[in-house]
């Protein structure tokens, strides 16, 4: 179901197969790429399905009220919202892979993340805007949590010897900078100056979770084109398929 068009406005709701998980989906979407990663990182079984986000299904917004990706469904469950969906998924299917069960520790990595909650602000007023003051106060606040993120990495992932929550959660970010650059031409984080996270991408491209959940560059420029272009009512969410 993976390569399954988006549903839109009107489809018919998908039967939901007893205890299967089912994930709704946005291919392009770096927030439900956090999700598709941590499925696949952790092989939990599950089927995908990709909502049209600018014309959603009904049924697809009485899941979710907030009308956003990613969403988890198994039978009469429902969650939303990355955070909360990695929790569910480690604690049920991951035996705290992800999350460390130690609370302080547990703690020091949810804080991690709340620190890199800044940086999708600034990615998204700065490429969006064509203002360049904007641009230049959109990349001062992702190279204020670059700069943290590249001071907190000490080993070969933020996890360790092994990826955790905070890896799998940052990446969607950092795997669309070349997006950014291939679209409007400026570099969020160029190449040298932050040579401890320069490594930690090489590293993580190599992770199969990474490889599986990777969306074509050109699809993704494509699909970010449209999706900035206010004449563009609606995308097309199946480009490339
Ligand atoms: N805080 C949410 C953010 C998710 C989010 O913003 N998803 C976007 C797609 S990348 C979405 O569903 N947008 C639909 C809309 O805004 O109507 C999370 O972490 O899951």
């Amino acid at each position: 179901m993976t390569t399954a068009k988006a549903y839109r406005k009107g489809s018919v709701f998908p039967p939901l197969e007893k205890g299967k998980l089912r994930l709704y989906s946005m291919r392009f979407c770096p927030y439900a790429e956090r999700t598709r990663m941590i499925l696949q990182f952790l092989n939990v079984p599950h089927e995908i399905v990709n909502i049209n986000l600018r014309d959603k299904p009904d049924w697809f917004v009485e899941r979710n009220p907030l009308g956003l990706v990613p969403v988890l469904e198994i039978d009469d469950k429902v969650i939303f919202e990355s955070p909360i969906c990695a929790e569910y998924i480690d604690e049920v299917y991951g035996d705290n892979k992800l999350l460390t069960k130690d609370p302080y520790k547990r703690a020091q990595q949810k804080m991690l993340l709340e620190r890199f909650s800044k940086l999708p602000v600034g990615f998204y007023a700065g490429f969006r805007s064509k203002d360049p003051e904007e641009l230049k106060k959109g990349s001062a606040e992702v190279n204020k949590v670059l700069q943290i993120f590249e001071d907190q990495l000490t080993t070969k992932y933020f996890g360790g010897d092994h990826p955790n929550l905070v890896d799998l959660h940052i990446w969607p970010w950092f795997e669309r900078f070349e997006l950014v650059k291939q679209v409007s031409g400026h570099e969020f984080m160029k190449e040298g100056v932050y040579p401890k996270l320069d490594h930690w991408m090489k590293t993580m491209y190599e992770l199969p979770a990474v490889k599986a959940c990777l969306t074509p560059t050109k699809d993704n420029v494509e699909f970010i084109k449209q999706y900035a272009n206010p004449d563009v009512a609606i995308p097309d969410y199946d480009i490339g398929l």
